[in-house]
């Protein structure tokens, strides 16, 4: 009977307590399917349209490092939340938790899945850094920029012409290199539907890598460097036009062609 009874106690626990690391990891992976078919067709909405293929590759990279951090993700909310609901003990234990057995296969495991993803990622950026270097076209159009405390002025030297309305007026489908500088503070140069962000120091001339600008819109150039007061206010418009409509523009703010 005593014997009987031992046997169940030690066989009861096995019987009853469900497969935690199976549920778990079911849990984990439905969840990391939902929110990766989630965020595909979700991110491109708040994504700026691309305008050159340097800025479609960042959405393409951002779509790609988002799909790569659900599961990620997943993994340390559901074994959080799993732990959370499933072990929670409601009176105030009494004794020290068992101490945690080493699973040399699980430290494996974690290292070697966490390094790859790394080492993939590492060695994407190299190529597209690389792609992006092998590419870079040839005889652009310069636009000289220049922030200041807050405004953007754009001069366009090859035309002699400066930009009367702070406006940036680019042709659609030719290279164009923004040297970029500061008459006061730091600013931030960016155009996030072209894809170039760099820095405006005073006193220093820094380059974006040449873009083309492929789709004719209006679109923004904004700071991106906290630089006062007005710091928000500090946004140009950008109009990518035809080749024709940008002759017309330039001789319009006094340049030649
Ligand atoms: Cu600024």
């Amino acid at each position: 009977m005593s014997i009987n009874n031992n046997d169940e106690a030690g066989v009861s626990p096995t019987r009853t307590e469900p497969n935690h690391l199976r549920r778990a990891g079911i849990i984990w992976f439905v969840l990391s399917v939902i929110g990766i078919a989630l965020a595909i067709p979700l991110l491109p909405l708040i994504l700026p349209v691309g305008a050159s293929a340097l800025e479609s590759s960042d959405n393409f990279s951002i779509l790609l490092l988002t799909a790569l951090a659900v599961p990620v993700a997943m993994f340390v909310f559901v074994g959080l939340g799993y732990s959370m609901i499933v072990f929670r003990v409601k009176e105030r234990p009494v004794e020290d938790a068992v101490p945690l057995k080493p699973r040399p296969g699980l430290q494996i495991g974690w290292m070697g899945i966490t390094g790859a993803l790394c080492l993939f990622l590492v060695i994407y950026g190299l190529l597209a850094f690389y792609q992006e270097a092998v590419a870079s076209p040839s005889d652009p159009v310069v636009v000289q920029v220049t922030g200041q405390q807050w405004l953007w002025t754009f001069h366009y030297p090859q035309y002699g012409a400066s930009s009367k309305g702070q406006v940036l007026e680019l042709p659609v489908n030719r290279p164009v290199e923004f040297q970029v500088t500061s008459k006061d503070v730091l600013h931030g140069f960016a155009i996030r539907a072209l894809g170039v962000r760099v820095d405006a120091n005073p006193g220093q001339i820094t380059t974006t890598p040449i873009v083309t600008p492929n789709r004719i819109g209006s679109y923004t150039v904004v700071c991106v460097e906290l630089c006062g007061l007005y710091h928000s206010y500090m946004w140009s418009a950008v109009n990518v036009v035809s080749a024709s409509s940008f002759n017309s523009w330039i001789v319009s703010q006094g340049g030649h062609t």
